[in-house]
């Protein structure tokens, strides 16, 4: 597993007094494997074998329990989903900054998952990761196309962020630490 930068482990290490679970979702390629591999991995919980749906539960800290699964194109596993989905504490979406022939696909399936009465208020750290690359839209373009301001009830926040150097994944965990002990605290 990649070293832990000291950002990352402070924020990660913040959950050890505060229990969460947390949903880390976006399309395939999107980087959610790769900036896993910035955190160090205790345990892995479980890895489901369902076919047609890879949904892998870790631990990467004490306290933190994270639920990561690809999305787009399997309509049959969207049940599956909000069995997952239930008692989530904090979303993490992760966005290939420069796809952006996928972004409305990202945005539609992020919005089905938002729009379960499990995820009703739960916060969203949104990563626009792969900023190294060329014609990379930067965050508050995505925020446009991903249509973050029309979200009222809900609190938010968009990072840019190159999982492969980790800029911006410190920053990242910094914010979901922060937001899920607000609504943890409103709304549980
Ligand atoms: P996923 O788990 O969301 O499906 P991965 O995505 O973490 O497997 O990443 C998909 C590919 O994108 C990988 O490349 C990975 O190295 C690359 N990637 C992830 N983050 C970044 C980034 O910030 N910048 C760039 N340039 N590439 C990134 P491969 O070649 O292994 O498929
Ligand atoms: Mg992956």
């Amino acid at each position: 597993m990649g070293s832990l930068t000291s950002k990352v482990s402070k924020a990660l290490s913040s959950w050890k007094n505060c229990p969460a679970r947390i949903a880390m979702i976006g399309l395939d390629g999107a980087g959610k494997t790769t900036i896993l591999y910035r955190f160090k991995m205790n345990e892995t919980l479980t890895t489901i074998p369902t076919v047609g749906f890879n949904v892998e539960t870790l631990s990467p800290m004490k306290g933190l329990t994270l639920t990561v699964w690809d999305m787009g194109g399997q309509d049959r596993m969207r049940p599956l989903w909000r069995m997952y989905l239930r008692g989530t504490d904090g979303v993490i979406f992760v966005v290939d900054s420069a796809d952006l022939e996928r972004i409305q696909e990202a945005k539609e399936e992020l919005m089905r998952v938002l729009d379960t009465p499990e995820m009703r208020n739960v916060p969203l750290v949104v990563v626009a990761n792969k900023q190294d690359l060329p014609g990379a839209a930067d965050s508050s373009r995505i925020a446009k196309y991903l249509g973050l301001h029309q979200m009222v009830s809900r609190r938010w926040v968009i990072h840019d962020a190159c999982a492969t150097n980790g800029h911006g994944i410190g920053e990242s965990m910094e914010s979901l630490a922060k937001i899920v002990k607000e609504f943890k605290s409103k709304h549980r």
